[in-house]
């Protein structure tokens, strides 16, 4: 039954022998996403937040030919500070592990080990979705198909409005992700709480999530859900300051020819530069409160079971 390309820290193999919740977490926000040292302390900051709210955390990340389902202290460090780190999508996977790369996992990478590991529930800040330009580009994220076959439950401050959202919301809708705005009626746009658009559902509590996952996959039903969590009033970055650095970024990035895998991570850098470091500071909030979220569904779920 062990996928010996699947290596489960022990913390989290005896929390998942024991029914005990757990929650997945991804590194590439650690490698990519987010300055060093700012990325460290995020990292281990979110792990400890899972503990706090009684649950067992799992950083997902590729290491020696391995999926490693925990990363110990030494690992979150190489992941934070190395250069060379891969960024690792589904498409990247096998070759990753093949060549024995230490990799972050994206959204889509952490669905794959998460779903191996059988934990139900992966706290991120934003997921990957359908790029602005995507009529020329075709660039729309892996996260989104994983998502349709992986069975877990993603915790996200909806997109990142780097994105096309409405579209993003299209696709989710093709795929039958079933969204849910949690505690609004709104799907939330990252660094701010509206982005105008509705989400098709909404749960108010982690025990209604919970159940909402119990149904899904005691039906049968093949993937995962979007559990859309606005950032916190207090923390939302002022929208029209992000609109601009967005739309800055957007075009620099046409005028220097960045696009694929590297897109993301420079609009998040030149976001947080032309915000003066507000876009870091929302991100790092907006990630902790979904972790807190998460782990409180990942604790219903489990009480569920
Ligand atoms: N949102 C962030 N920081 C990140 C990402 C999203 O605030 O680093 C990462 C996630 O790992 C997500 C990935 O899965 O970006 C999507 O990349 P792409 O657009 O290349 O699919
Ligand atoms: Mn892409």
């Amino acid at each position: 039954m062990a996928n010996p390309l699947v290596h489960i820290h022990s913390p989290v193999a005896d929390a998942l022998r024991n029914g005990e919740p757990v929650v997945a977490l991804e590194s590439t926000i650690v490698a990519h996403g987010m300055p060093y040292p700012a990325n460290l302390e995020t990292a281990k900051k979110l792990e400890a937040l899972v503990r706090e709210g009684g649950a067992v955390p799992a950083t997902v990340a590729v290491a020696n030919g391995q999926i490693h389902i925990g990363c110990e202290a030494d690992m979150l460090h190489a992941l934070a500070k190395e250069d060379g780190v891969w960024k690792i999508s589904r498409r990247d996977m096998s070759v990753a592990l093949a060549k024995r790369v230490l990799g972050a996992t994206t959204v889509s990478g952490t669905l794959i080990g998460a779903a191996q590991a059988e934990i139900s529930v992966f706290a991120t800040g934003g997921i990957g979705g359908v790029h602005r330009g995507v009529a020329s580009t075709w660039d729309i994220s892996a996260d989104l198909a994983e998502l349709s076959s992986a069975d877990v439950a993603v915790v996200s401050a909806g997109a990142k409005s780097i994105l096309d959202l409405p579209k993003t919301l299209e696709v989710l809708e093709s795929f039958g992700i079933p969204v849910i705005g949690y505690r609004t009626d709104e799907f939330p746009a990252f660094f701010t709480r509206e982005s105008g658009l509705e989400v098709p559902h909404r749960c108010d509590t982690p025990e209604e999530v919970a159940a909402v996952m119990h149904a899904n996959w005691t039906l049968g039903q093949q993937g995962g859900l979007l559990v859309a969590n606005p950032i916190p009033l207090s923390a939302s970055a002022d929208p029209k300051a992000i609109k601009t650095a967005i739309e800055a970024g957007l075009q620099a990035a046409s005028e220097q020819g960045v696009e694929g895998k590297v897109l993301t991570p420079f609009l998040l850098r030149f976001i947080n530069e032309a915000t003066g470091g507000a876009s870091l500071a929302a991100n790092r909030e907006l990630v902790k409160n979904n972790v807190r979220v998460g782990t409180e569904i990942a604790v219903a779920y489990a009480a569920l079971r």
